[in-house]
């Protein structure tokens, strides 16, 4: 079991969800941009209905409230809410604040992302993460939701995985806005992002009484396959390696160090010494302004273990294990557990599980229900590691990802993470067997 307060939430992102995509003064954003281009999408589809949640908000809240959980994450998409002279866009607003006051009704707390990748296109035509404004708009951006949903929201993330932004959007390409980043370019956009997140924090302690806030991350943890000492202690510096595997965009320390430390790691200095971007200890300062949790959206991980010479070696996932029908999704438990321990020796702050879901290529069943047992199975195998965990260390909530079936970025509509089930013929939205199980831990307190 968990604590008493301990917070059950689900999780989903505007554009994954609200469809609606140019209606009351909504700008385009990198993303409507990306989707028009039937290539870049896994089944060529895009975010334009979905859930259709911009009409259907007291649906989505409805279901919420049946499922029993006290939090709701969900993002702000910015070209709603500011126009394309950088001026507030009142109907955007009065959407999320719509939403919020339907929420407030039954007693569920907003837990709002202000970045969750849907950046107004018109921003990207200016250089986006390039140009060194940026911070200065998501800090008027900041401002003015702030003060908008004064009353209403009270608990805040500013950015949702940089790691993805950076790495699947700048380096990969295969997500939105899809321009490539050299070195330089690179160590320039994530030190802007990272003054986004300070900015913003700032602005959001000055606005709001009472207020949290986090930034969410996601990493894929190193898991021990034995309990000796060298290997835990290998596999968590493994973990906070700024190079590791030669990703430094889609690894830990580089954003997490300077955001919780009020630094970057050494290596980065060593590394990257005649590339550096211009870093003042303003700067510093600034990213590094308090914050109240850790999020963290947690999936999978990986395997490890020692060699004759104690060199670090990675496992393969063992065949016939059970994986979700995404490349990366291995059902490996253990993430839970040991991702936490990893973020709390370092950063020794509180930790709140962002996201944590299981995709798969859900269908409905001839009595007209769905049948997810491959999902009920992911959901209690990983809550049992975090009850664990939390006995060690402060584990304050679980927000599963996520609330709907939505669309899954360049993979499309196909790859199924929802609790609730969408039929995208009619719209219908069908509740999982998967639904009436996590309800049914919320109603428990834990597993
Ligand atoms: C999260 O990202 C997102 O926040 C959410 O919007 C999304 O729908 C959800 O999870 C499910 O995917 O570096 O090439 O090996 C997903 C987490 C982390 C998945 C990085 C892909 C590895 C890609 N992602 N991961 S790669």
């Amino acid at each position: 079991m968990f604590n008493i307060d301990f917070i059950f939430g689900a999780s989903t992102a505007s554009y994954q969800i609200e469809g609606s995509i140019d209606k009351d003064g909504k700008t385009s954003s990198i993303w409507d941009t990306f989707t028009k281009t039937k290539e870049n999408i896994l089944d060529g589809s895009d975010g334009s209905i979905v859930c259709d949640s911009y009409i259907k908000y007291k649906d989505d809240v409805k279901l919420l409230h049946e499922l029993g959980v006290k939090a709701y994450r969900f993002s702000i998409a910015w070209s709603r809410v500011i126009d394309k002279n950088n001026n507030p866009n009142q109907k955007g607003l009065d959407y999320y604040i719509n939403l919020c006051k339907e929420l407030r009704k039954y007693n569920i707390k907003p837990y709002v992302t202000l970045y969750h990748w849907d950046m107004p296109q018109w921003l990207e035509d200016i250089g986006g993460f390039l140009n060194d404004e940026i911070s200065n708009y998501f800090m008027h951006y900041t401002d003015v939701v702030t003060k908008a949903f004064d009353g209403y929201v009270s608990d805040y993330i500013t950015i949702n995985e940089p790691q993805c932004i950076m790495f699947l959007g700048h380096r990969l390409c295969v997500h939105a806005p899809g321009v490539k980043y050299n070195d330089k370019e690179m160590l320039k956009a994530i030190h802007n992002l990272l003054l986004c997140h300070g900015k913003s924090v700032k602005i959001i302690r000055k606005n709001v009484k009472n207020s949290t806030v986090g930034f969410a991350p996601c990493s894929r943890p190193m898991i021990p396959t034995t309990n000796d000492q060298l290997l835990y202690k290998k596999c968590y510096e493994e973990y906070y390696k700024l190079d590791r595997d030669n990703e430094y965009p889609n690894n830990v320390s580089i954003y997490s160090d300077p955001v919780f430390l009020g630094d970057y790691p050494k290596e980065y200095y060593e590394k990257f010494k005649d590339i550096l971007p211009k870093i003042t200890k303003e700067d510093l300062e600034l990213i590094n302004q308090p914050v109240d949790y850790i999020y963290q959206n947690f999936y999978s991980g990986t395997f490890y273990s020692l060699d004759k010479d104690n060199n670090l070696v990675k496992e393969p996932f063992p065949f016939g294990y059970p994986e979700g029908n995404i490349d990366w999704l291995q059902v490996v438990p253990q993430t839970l557990y040991y991702g936490p321990k990893y973020l709390y020796e370092r950063y020794k702050k509180p930790i709140i599980i962002s996201e944590n879901g299981f995709c798969n290529n859900d269908v409905i069943s001839l009595d007209g229900k769905i049948h997810d047992p491959e999902r009920i199975d992911y959901i209690n195998r990983y809550l049992i590691e975090l009850e664990k965990i939390s006995k060690e260390i402060p584990i304050k909530g679980y927000f599963y990802w996520s609330l709907f079936d939505n669309f899954e970025w360049n993979s499309g509509l196909k790859k199924r993470f929802g609790l609730v089930y969408i039929d995208y013929k009619n719209g219908n939205r069908i509740k999982k067997d998967s639904y009436f199980e996590y309800k049914k831990i919320i109603e428990k307190g834990g597993i």
